[in-house]
Formats: C-alpha cells, sequence, structure tokens
C-alpha cells in the first residue's frame, strides 16, 4: 500500500509533465488569441482591443448588467449578449485596419455612448536566413504604431438594432418606420393648441396661446408580430367637414437599417372615420422612410394618398346664406396626396432638433371662405385658404418614454389631416403642442 503510494507520488509529477508535453503538441501552431470583454452600461472593457493580422481571434464577451449587443460592422459580426451572460465570439483578423465596435442593443441613455476599437496590427514575422525559416514575431501587435495602408473603417452599429433607432415613432406629425416591437402596447398623445405663438403685446394675458382651446388626441399601437402592428387613434377635432375621427391602421415594417439596407421602410393603411367612426370614411395608404446621413441626422421621407380626403364634398361651403348655383360653382378636389419630409438631428445622445413639412395635391384641408369685391361688395365666388404642414420641435428621450415640444401650423394629426393646417396658419405663425410616447409593456 505504501509503495503504491510512493509510486503514485512520483509518477504524478512525471504524467502531468508527459501530459502536458502531449497538450503542447497537440495544441496547433497558432491558437487562438483569447481576448476578454466585459461590457456594462456604458462601456466596453477594455475599449480598445488589438490584435496582429491573420490571427484567429477569440472574443469571450460578458454582459455584467443588462442585455447588450456587439457590433463589429469591419467584419460583418454583429452579436446579442444576453443580461449576465457570456458570448464568445471567433474571427479570424484577415483585414487589417482600425475597426468601431459598439453596442447593438439598446440599453439605456448612455448606449451611444458604448463604442470601442479593434486594431489590426501588421503581421511581423522574423526571419532566419540561417536555417531559411520565418516564425511570427509573438509581441504584441504594434497598437500605437501608425497603420495607414487601410484607411479606418468606421462602423455605423448603432443603426444595426431595432431597438437602437434614434428616433420618435412621429418627427411632429410625420410617421416615421420606426419599428413596433412585438406584443409591446405603445401610448401616444398629442396635444396642440388653437391659437398661435404670438408677441406677448398682442395678446394680454395669454401667455403664447396657451390659454385658447386645445385638441388632445391619443391612441394605441400594439406589435402584433416584430413586422406587423396595429394602430387605433382618436382626433376630438370638430369642426365643419370633420368631427371626433376615430382611425384604425394596420402598419408592416419591412427594412431596417440594420439589416444592412441603406433604408428603413415601413407601409401603413388605415381608415378613418368621423363621428367616432360612424360616417364619412377616409382611406389611406403610407410609405415611411428614412435614412441616417451622419451619426447624428436622421433624414424622413412619408408619402401618402388619402382616398376621399374631401368625402362628398364634405369640405365644399354649404347653401343657405349662399345659392346653390354659387355654391356649386366652387369645388375642391376629392383625394389628396401628401409628401412628407422630415429631419431629426440629434444634439446630445437623447434630444434631438425636429423638423418637418408635408406639400400637398388634390384636396387640401383649410378655410373656404367667400370672396366679395371691395367696392361693390357683390360675391365673386369662394376661396379655400390652405397651407401646406409645417412643423418643428425639440424631442427628448427617456427609455421608454419620449416627450416632444411642438410648434406647428396645424391642431389636426390623424394620418389624412396632418398634412394640411386647419387653422390655416401661415409659416410665419405656430401654434405651440407636445406629443408624448409612452411604451407601456
Ligand atoms: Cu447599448
Amino acid at each position: 500500500m505504501r509503495a503504491t503510494t510512493r509510486h503514485l507520488a512520483l509518477f504524478a509529477p512525471l504524467a502531468l509533465l508527459m501530459l502536458t508535453t502531449f497538450a503542447h503538441a497537440e495544441t496547433p501552431a497558432s491558437p487562438a488569441r483569447e481576448i476578454h470583454v466585459t461590457a456594462r452600461k456604458f462601456e466596453f472593457q477594455p475599449k480598445t482591443i488589438t490584435v496582429r493580422k491573420g490571427e484567429a481571434v477569440r472574443l469571450v464577451i460578458t454582459s455584467e448588467d443588462v442585455d447588450h449587443g456587439f457590433a463589429l460592422q469591419g467584419y460583418h459580426i454583429e452579436e446579442k449578449i444576453k443580461a449576465k451572460q457570456t458570448k464568445v465570439i471567433e474571427f479570424t483578423a484577415d483585414r487589417e485596419g482600425k475597426f468601431a465596435f459598439a453596442c447593438s442593443v439598446y440599453c439605456g441613455d448612455g448606449h451611444d455612448e458604448m463604442t470601442g476599437e479593434l486594431i489590426v496590427g501588421k503581421e511581423r514575422l522574423r526571419i532566419d536566413t540561417r536555417t531559411k525559416t520565418f516564425a511570427r514575431v509573438d509581441t504584441p501587435a504594434p497598437a500605437q504604431a501608425p497603420q495607414r495602408s487601410e484607411p479606418p473603417v468606421v462602423a455605423k452599429a448603432h443603426d444595426s438594432n431595432k431597438a437602437a433607432e434614434p428616433y420618435d415613432y412621429h418627427i411632429v406629425n410625420l410617421p416615421t418606420p420606426k419599428q413596433v416591437p412585438r406584443h409591446s402596447l405603445n401610448f401616444y398623445f398629442t396635444h396642440r393648441f388653437a391659437e398661435p405663438v404670438r408677441p406677448l403685446e398682442d395678446t394680454g394675458k395669454d401667455l403664447f396661446g396657451l390659454d385658447s382651446f386645445s385638441i388632445s388626441s391619443f391612441g394605441v399601437t400594439y406589435g402584433i408580430t416584430d413586422r406587423l402592428y396595429a394602430n387605433v387613434y382618436r382626433s376630438p377635432i370638430c369642426q365643419p367637414g370633420l368631427c371626433k375621427t376615430i382611425e384604425l391602421g394596420l402598419g408592416y415594417h419591412w427594412l431596417s437599417e440594420a439589416g444592412r439596407s441603406p433604408l428603413a421602410l415601413s407601409t401603413y393603411a388605415s381608415v378613418e372615420g368621423e363621428e367616432n367612426f360612424s360616417n364619412r370614411y377616409t382611406y389611406n395608404i403610407q410609405a415611411m422612410l428614412a435614412r441616417s446621413v451622419t451619426r447624428y441626422v436622421n433624414l424622413f421621407f412619408s408619402p401618402a394618398v388619402h382616398i376621399n380626403a374631401n368625402g362628398s364634398g364634405r369640405f365644399n361651403p354649404r347653401p343657405g346664406f349662399f345659392t346653390p348655383e354659387e355654391v356649386a360653382a366652387f369645388r375642391l378636389g376629392q383625394h389628396s396626396g401628401s409628401f412628407g419630409f422630415g429631419v431629426n438631428g440629434r444634439i446630445r445622445p437623447t434630444v434631438s432638433l425636429l423638423f418637418e413639412y408635408t406639400p400637398r395635391v388634390g384636396f387640401k384641408l383649410g378655410q373656404v371662405l367667400p370672396v366679395f369685391d371691395e367696392e361693390t361688395g357683390r360675391f365673386l365666388g369662394f376661396k379655400n385658404n390652405s397651407e401646406a404642414e409645417i412643423g418643428f420641435g425639440i424631442e427628448k428621450r427617456i427609455g421608454r418614454h419620449v416627450f416632444s415640444l411642438t410648434f406647428s401650423n396645424t391642431q389636426a394629426t390623424t394620418t389624412s389631416r396632418y398634412n394640411s393646417s386647419n387653422l390655416a396658419l401661415p409659416p410665419s405663425k405656430f401654434a405651440i403642442g407636445f406629443n408624448l410616447f409612452r411604451r407601456l409593456f
């Protein structure tokens, strides 16, 4: 018994030595360079990863807190790292240069700052002229040495995730193609005052029109799948030809800038019914396009057709004071087409400046007014006062909450009505409003 123990004691180190020797013999010539990376709000540690060209790289990324992503666009890598979990990403550093990487899963206010850089340096060889062999020099890659053989690639990883679109579902009134996450219920509230902002001395005690009547509309959007969503929206505005509208719509998200598409695209179809969806229906088909032009600016284009926007001439002047013949002599269009252009420019990680402009063709909502001859007072006909929608504002995003202070020349916010100023406010006059967006769950 004692002899066996002594033998074992002798053998154990020997066996270990043999094992390690074997293990060395079994290891491939160039083992993967393993680099441990920690992801946490709102940084990667280390921030700079340096490897040599040609080297097999094994990134072991651990999230310390919430869900994060690792997007290294220069190497077409985009992986999610679940909260408190570790993800191993393997690749060969076959492209030389500097490559930005970033978190691709929205993780909070500082998400945009969660970036880093992969530096792939030149391969270094030691050539032995005596033995006519060469070997890779096993020193750290030249991180600080200027590597100018390939221009640095700046990855736009932040556009590469559905949850990371740095804009809301609307600019001011203009819809964007932001994706509605599956099974999410989102609340949208808009508020528009009626009186435009005027100099204080003109308005007496009515500070910036804030004492005027206002229109408060609200809606909910539900993500049926990650692409398909349903929308219900109600606007209480009640004017001639326009009253208590409920809009029901379905949208579909086709393209994200994430999917290496140059554009984000959604389409939306809806029906608006007046008197709480009981009559006078308007049908809308809209496309929403977005494109990020820099890290800070997103451009939008949302054209739409609004079928039956004027119903059966419901916005035409009514007989009464005027004869049916006088009224019949004036005709507005029946349908509208609108072409909404928008800009969202980020000035801080969660704050954006907004601008939009929506010219239209066909029927234009506005104010139909009679025109009289100045001298004789004779009735000459009607004219339609209408202005294309213009809106601007400032947006603040806080997690699942977005607040926008807006200035626009229209109170109407439904798809068929936002494009025209129902207040017929010219571009020099704007009314204050705000939008509130809240993702409930
Ligand atoms: Cu993040």
